[in-house]
C-alpha cells in the first residue's frame, strides 16, 4: 500500500445539546478529519481529540500539530504493508495516540476498501448487528435527567451511562434506580475521586450499578485496584488504558473488570484489536467508547465493535442524538430494539458527503508524495 497524497482538515459542527462531564461542557466540537489515497481508492479517519486538554493531553491543535509535522511526513510516499504497518513507523512517537489514531484509522478504511471487503470484516469482526447505549451528560436537574433516561430508553437503547461527579453522584443513582427498576445503569466519573471516597462508592454498591467507569486519576491502575478490592460494583477503565499492555497490567492487579475501548485513545484499530484480545484471553469483556464523534468516527466504532469480545453495550449511538446534519449517508441509526447493523459496503460502509464536509471545514491542507 503505497499513500499518494493525504488531507488534513478541521471541520466545526454545533452539538444539538450541551455534554456535560465532570471536566467540562462541550458545545461546538472541532473534529479533524483525515482523507488517504493511493491514487485509486480512498480512506477516511477521524481525530477524536477534544477542543481542550481535559480528558487527556491531547487536543484538537496539538493534534494537527503532530499530524502535520511527524505522522503524515513519515507516511506519505511510504510502502506500508498494509494499515497493519504502519504503528511500526510512527513507534517511537511519545504519547499523541489520538493523532496517530485518526491516520491509522483512515488507512483501515482504505485497506479494507483496496480488498473490497467491508472494514468489519476485514478486521475480523463478527457480530453483524452491535448493541447500543448511550452517555448522558450531566443535567440542570434530576427530573430533568430522568426525562432525558426516559425518552432513552424509549428509544430502544440497552444501557444508559450517566455522567457522575461528586456532588452528583449517589442520590442522583438512587432516584434514577427508582425510577427505572429493571435498566442496565452505569456511571462515569472521568476520574473525578480518589481513594479518599471509598465509603461512597461502597454506599453506591446497594443500587445494581453495571459498572463504575474511571471513577479515579486519569493515569492510576494503583489506587482503581485497591478500591476494586473494597467495592463489589465492577470498575471499568477508560482514560488509563492506552495499550494491550496497559490492560494487561491493570488487569494483573486486578484493578479493573470491564474496560472501554476508544480507537483514538489506543491509537487506532490494530491496537485497540491488541487489547480486545487481551482481555478476552483473561476474561474481560470490553465496550467501544465514544467520543463525540462525527459519522466518520462513528463508523469506525460501529466496525470496531463487530469483533466478538464487544460483548455490553457500548457509547455507539445514533447520529440524530448529536448532530443536525452528519457527514455521512446513510446516517447511523439505530433500531427500536436498540442495535446498529453493519454495513456491507466496502470500507466504513457509509459515503461522506463532501458538501457537507466542505461547508464545516475551517481550515484544510493537501500533502503529496
Ligand atoms: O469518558 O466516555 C467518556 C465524551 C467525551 C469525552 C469522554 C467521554 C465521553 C462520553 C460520550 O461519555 C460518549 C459519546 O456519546 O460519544
Ligand atoms: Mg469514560
Amino acid at each position: 500500500m503505497r499513500i499518494a497524497e493525504i488531507e488534513l482538515r478541521e471541520i466545526r459542527m454545533p452539538l444539538l445539546r450541551p455534554f456535560e462531564t465532570s471536566f467540562g461542557v462541550t458545545l461546538d466540537r472541532r473534529i479533524l478529519i483525515l482523507k488517504v489515497s493511493d491514487g485509486t481508492h480512498e480512506g477516511y479517519g477521524e481525530v477524536t481529540a477534544g477542543e481542550g486538554p481535559f480528558y487527556c493531553h491531547e487536543t484538537t491543535d496539538t493534534a494537527w500539530h503532530i499530524l502535520h509535522d511527524f505522522v503524515i511526513p513519515r507516511t506519505l510516499g511510504k510502502e506500508l504493508a498494509g494499515a497493519h504497518g504502519f504503528a511500526p513507523i510512527v513507534a517511537d512517537i511519545r504519547g499523541h495516540y489520538m493523532a496517530r489514531g485518526g491516520l491509522e484509522a483512515a488507512l483501515w478504511d482504505l485497506d479494507a476498501r483496496q480488498h473490497g471487503q467491508p472494514l468489519w470484516k476485514f478486521l475480523g469482526g463478527t457480530r453483524e448487528e452491535i448493541h447500543a447505549g448511550v452517555s448522558i451528560g450531566i443535567q440542570p436537574s434530576i427530573d430533568k435527567l430522568l426525562k432525558v433516561i426516559h425518552d432513552e430508553v424509549d428509544a430502544g437503547y440497552r444501557r444508559i451511562k450517566i455522567k457522575i461527579k461528586p456532588g452528583w453522584d449517589i442520590e442522583v443513582i438512587r432516584q434514577v434506580r427508582e425510577a427505572f427498576p429493571k435498566i442496565s445503569l452505569m456511571g462515569d466519573a472521568n476520574s473525578a475521586y480518589t481513594l479518599a471516597d471509598v465509603a461512597l462508592f461502597r454506599r453506591m454498591d446497594a443500587f445494581d450499578v453495571m459498572m463504575f467507569e474511571q471513577p479515579l486519576h486519569h493515569e492510576d491502575i494503583i489506587d482503581h485496584a485497591e478500591l476494586q478490592r473494597q467495592i463489589r460494583t465492577p470498575i471499568c477503565l477508560d482514560e488509563s488504558i492506552h495499550s494491550a499492555d496497559d490492560a494487561r497490567k491493570a488487569i494483573q492487579i486486578g484493578a479493573c473488570r470491564i474496560i472501554n475501548i476508544k480507537l483514538g485513545r489506543v491509537g487506532g484499530h490494530r491496537e485497540a484489536r491488541a487489547v480486545h484480545d487481551v482481555c478476552r484471553d483473561s476474561g474481560v469483556p470490553v465496550w467501544c467508547g465514544g467520543m463525540l464523534e462525527s459519522g466518520i468516527g462513528r463508523a469506525h466504532n460501529v466496525a470496531l465493535s463487530s469483533l466478538e469480545n464487544f460483548s455490553l453495550p457500548g457509547d455507539v449511538a445514533a447520529s440524530k442524538r448529536y448532530w443536525a446534519e452528519d457527514v455521512i449517508e446513510p446516517l447511523v441509526e439505530v433500531s427500536p430494539r436498540g442495535t446498529i447493523a453493519q454495513r456491507m459496503e466496502p470500507g466504513i460502509g457509509y459515503s461522506v458527503k463532501q458538501d457537507v464536509l466542505d461547508r464545516c471545514t475551517v481550515r484544510k491542507q493537501i500533502f503529496s508524495a
